[in-house]
């Protein structure tokens, strides 16, 4: 076990240690501070919650902003709550005045405690924030709001500190810095917050524009083929084709776009924004306002909608792109405000989210938004959470329906047929030692086994329906090990020792 748990760690530095960090590199523009979110927020009350609809303990929790669900065009909320049950679950809607994060927190800890999966947080709700000591030196001198303060249930998240804990100030400030204990995830939490977006629109018809068009979605999702887009600015270039082949799991005809003169601004707005592409993570170095391409120019917010994205979803590998207390900040105004959004991931920091088969292996094979997301904050959090872990990924947020399913459509979830059949690849050892033998239904077919980041590290055919890999060369860790036959495809877990 400690031999394990020390290949694991080991993979882990080194991906953190080698890839750069997406920041923002515009030194004249200045991220809004606590003090500066605050003093336009309502005071925290007392929390009361009304329920409007279904039962305590839901599976799946709408909380709205007090007085909004009157103001939702009538059927509305119906249908929303409607097309969640049809994916499986049950929902309670509730209305929330504005308290402070810790009493919102201590009411998703009493639904969780009745069954409570995942939440959504509609309209302008309260948000943790936190500094973080920064012991790489990343960005230092950043405080951000954290959403998984809502994810994660039961850890132990403390303000000993004022300012940044490296000054030396004991006190609180009212941001978090301080965390330990149990820092994995109980529940998944996406947020739609429209009010900051009135340079796109009234807030109240963004927020039914985009009820209306998830619903259309679920119904209709899009033509095939589905082309999803990996575009990777110079300097993660060296990673891009693991970048790649995670995305595969869910959108196997997905597009790289990496060469260094390739990837810039003019192309992206005039060709890829407005492209026939289902999924866009673009890898970039920006700001809230914008994306910073090398050699340039510069993507910004307001450029966004008049392109005429056709994007459901965005993975946002760029510095602060959700950080959704800024005006009209990317990540909301790719989910919210174009005509097809539906979803970002994002951070409200410098950062992303990295390593990111264990998001995209579930949501291949069916797992919505928030259950895919929350598996990825599972194995990030696994061992709690180093200073480079939470440096890169406690500014993540996911912004829109958790609820969605990417894959639905593809596997035809809710359409009246049965979910796909998943198969399970059967490993002839696991731990393995070197020598692997994948058995699975089918005559001919593949089996690709990739680390954890989705580098391809060994691959072959199948013969009748097995396939025996080497990976006497590969290093000891954890691998995805991916099979496919004319029967089916499916993935199995694999750990490799020495
Ligand atoms: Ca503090
Ligand atoms: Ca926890
Ligand atoms: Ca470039």
């Amino acid at each position: 076990m400690t031999l394990l748990i020390l290949a694991f760690l080991s993979v882990h530095g080194s991906i953190y240690d080698e890839t750069p960090m997406t920041v923002n590199p515009d030194p004249d523009y200045r991220m809004g501070t606590y003090e500066e979110w605050m003093a336009g927020q309502p005071p925290y009350l007392p929390l009361e919650a009304v329920t409007i609809a279904g039962t305590d303990g839901g599976q799946f929790l709408l909380v709205f902003e007090e007085g909004l669900t009157d103001s939702l065009t009538p059927g509305l909320l119906d249908q929303w709550t409607s097309d969640i049950q049809s994916g499986g679950l049950t929902t309670e809607v509730v209305e929330v005045n504005y308290s402070a994060p810790e009493d919102l927190r201590a009411f998703l800890q009493d639904r969780f405690s009745q069954g409570m999966e995942g939440a959504v947080l509609v309209g302008d709700l309260p948000a943790a924030w936190c500094a973080l000591e920064d012991a790489k030196n990343y960005q230092s001198g950043e405080t951000f709001p954290a959403d998984y303060f809502y994810m994660d249930l039961d850890g132990t998240w403390e303000d000993n500190w004022i300012g940044y804990p490296f000054m030396g100030n004991p006190g609180s400030d009212g941001l978090y810095d301080t965390f330990s204990g149990s820092l994995d995830p109980e529940i998944y939490v996406g947020r739609i917050k429209v009010d900051n977006l009135t340079a796109l629109g009234d807030p109240v018809d963004i927020l039914c524009s985009y009820l209306e068009r998830n619903h259309q979605w679920r119904l209709n999702g899009d033509p095939e083929p589905l082309y999803a887009l990996c575009y990777v600015d110079d300097d993660w270039v060296p990673w891009a084709p693991g970048y790649q082949a995670s995305m595969q799991y869910l959108y196997p005809l997905t597009e790289l776009v990496s060469e260094e003169s390739a990837t810039n601004g003019t192309d992206y707005i005039e060709n890829r924004v407005p492209g026939d592409y289902v999924w866009i993570s673009p890898f970039v170095h920006s700001n809230p306002g914008g994306h910073y391409w090398s050699p340039g120019p510069t993507t910004y917010w307001d450029q966004i909608v008049p392109a005429l994205p056709e994007a459901r979803f965005y993975n946002l590998f760029a510095c602060s792109n959700c950080r959704f207390t800024t005006v009209h900040c990317m990540g909301s105004v790719y989910s919210l405000c174009t005509g097809s959004g539906l979803a970002a991931v994002g951070s409200t920091k410098s950062g992303s989210m990295l390593q990111f088969t264990p998001f995209y292996s579930p949501l291949g094979t069916g797992s919505s938004l928030g259950e895919a997301y929350m598996d990825w904050w599972d194995y990030i959090a696994a061992g709690g959470l180093t200073p480079s872990e939470k440096s890169w990924h406690l500014g993540m947020v996911l912004l829109g329906d958790p609820s969605l399913m990417p894959a639905m459509h593809i596997l035809g979830i809710g359409e009246g047929n049965e979910a796909a059949v998943t198969l399970n690849p059967v490993l002839s050892s696991n731990p393995c030692r070197g020598s692997l033998t994948v058995s699975f239904p089918g005559t001919s077919g593949t089996v690709q086994v990739f680390d954890l980041s989705g580098r391809l590290t060994a691959s072959g055919a199948m013969t009748g329906s097995s396939c025996t890999l080497d990976l006497a060369g590969a290093t000891a860790g954890s691998y995805l090990v991916r099979a496919s036959s004319e029967e089916g495809t499916g993935t199995a877990r694999m750990v490799l020792l020495r």
